[in-house]
């Protein structure tokens, strides 16, 4: 699954956090990410504020898309984003869908489809959490989503649930 170097591969990536200034968490993920080898940074949407999808007794989220061109294999890509998450202070807890001052997620990874232990791609979530479509069509209104359509029709079906863009 490792790529060539020459051989680059669209990624979007999912940036949360709801903890310990999100919005300078979210920019600094940015920053990180931008600055791993073999990381290019292709597009960045705005940052949205959104209701907590979970247990409702924590913080409003703050959330973006990014887009990378990466030489990285899904795993070796994954694992960056982990460290990142923990670099930035991210504490696993027992609760699903808990607080957390950093969470990065592999929304998808050019074509493909993945199903591995640790890995699913397209991230599960993605066709129900207006958090991630709005962002993601923000900055790739025509792509397609690997075994779940296009954007726009997936869009279409997703209320924003009071999703609200920051800038
Ligand atoms: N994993 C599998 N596939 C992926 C992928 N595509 N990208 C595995 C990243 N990780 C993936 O993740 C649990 C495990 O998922 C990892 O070990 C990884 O190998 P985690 O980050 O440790 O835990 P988590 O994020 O709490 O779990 P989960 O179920 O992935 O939660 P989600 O789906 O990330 O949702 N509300 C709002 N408004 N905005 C949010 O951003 N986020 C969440 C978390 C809850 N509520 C939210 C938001
Ligand atoms: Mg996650």
């Amino acid at each position: 699954m490792k790529n060539s170097e020459t051989d680059l591969v669209a990624v979007y990536i999912g940036l949360g956090s709801n903890l310990e200034n999100p919005v300078l968490q979210i920019k600094s993920a940015r920053t990180a990410i931008a600055a791993i080898a073999g990381v290019e940074e292709l597009a960045f949407s705005s940052l949205y504020h959104s209701a907590p999808m979970g247990p409702q007794d924590q913080p409003d989220y703050v959330n973006a898309v990014m887009c990378i061109a990466t030489s990285l294999s899904p795993m070796e890509l994954l694992r960056c984003l982990q460290y990142i998450e923990n670099n930035q202070g991210r504490v696993r807890k027992a609760e699903r869908w808990g607080a957390r001052t950093l969470d990065l997620d592999m929304l998808i990874y050019g074509d493909q489809i993945i199903e591995l232990p640790d890995l699913t791609v397209p991230h599960e979530g993605i066709a129900e959490r207006a958090f991630v479509l709005y962002p993601l069509s923000e900055i790739a209104p025509q792509l397609p989503v690997p075994g779940k359509g296009n954007i726009a029709d997936l869009l279409a079906k997703c209320p924003m649930n009071g999703l609200k863009r920051l800038d």
